[in-house]
């Protein structure tokens, strides 16, 4: 992105610069959803030599975030799964050191609050909760909508023109107030494995 998008959860800047993609594959938690109005997501990445940028909007009938830190995969959330050694280990159908799980609260207990946190899982050799991760979300009925920058320097790389990278973005649904359990996730990887990089997609920065 020749501009940086400001990150203020609104989406306008986005549309003419990148494309949007669906994340509606129920992978977890199928007796629990309902319909796409309980839970259906889209997002858009883009990028420049300083960030990682993520916009996301999901489709959620009742907004719940009460977990934090490692456990805020069992609020109302974004997942990012990410592989930045896709051609070395390509055929690889387990998690090493360069497949990365990262998580975002929009906001603790409400959206758009003063507590949206980034959360990084794998490599579990740097994790912990991630401070320098801009987020910024906004609810807008029964939508809501979030944007990212993620430093490239959480995934230790430089990125270029034509890099491909292991991808998946995933949104995880609570609907009970005041309870901290996923009940469902929806995600762009049909197959989503959190453990298996093979069953993820594929993105190329261009
Ligand atoms: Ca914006
Ligand atoms: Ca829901
Ligand atoms: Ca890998
Ligand atoms: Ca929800």
């Amino acid at each position: 992105m020749s501009t940086p998008p400001v990150i203020d959860g609104d989406w306008s800047e986005w549309k003419k610069v990148a494309r949007e993609y669906p994340a509606t594959h129920v992978v977890f938690g199928k007796a629990n959803w309902k319909n796409e109005d309980d839970l259906a997501g889209s997002y858009y990445v883009g990028w420049d030599l300083s960030y990682l940028y993520l916009a996301a909007k999901v489709r959620d009938d009742q907004y719940v975030q009460v977990a934090q830190g490692q456990d805020l995969y069992k609020g109302d959330s974004l997942e990012l799964l990410i592989d930045l050694d896709l051609l070395g280990d390509f055929y690889s159908a387990q998690l090493n050191g360069d497949d990365y799980q990262i998580g975002i609260s929009p906001g603790r207990p409400t959206i758009g609050d003063n507590n949206p946190e980034a959360y990084l899982w794998y490599p579990s050799s740097k994790a912990g909760k991630l401070n320098h991760v801009a987020i910024a979300a906004r609810y807008e009925g029964a939508i809501y909508r979030v944007e990212a920058a993620i430093p490239w320097s959480v995934f230790g790389v430089i990125p270029y023109k034509g890099m491909r990278m292991g991808f998946a973005f995933s949104v995880s649904d609570d609907d009970r107030p005041g309870n901290a359990v996923q009940e469902s996730m929806v995600s762009s990887a049909a197959g989503r494995t959190l453990t298996d990089p093979t069953s993820w997609g594929e993105v190329t920065l261009k």
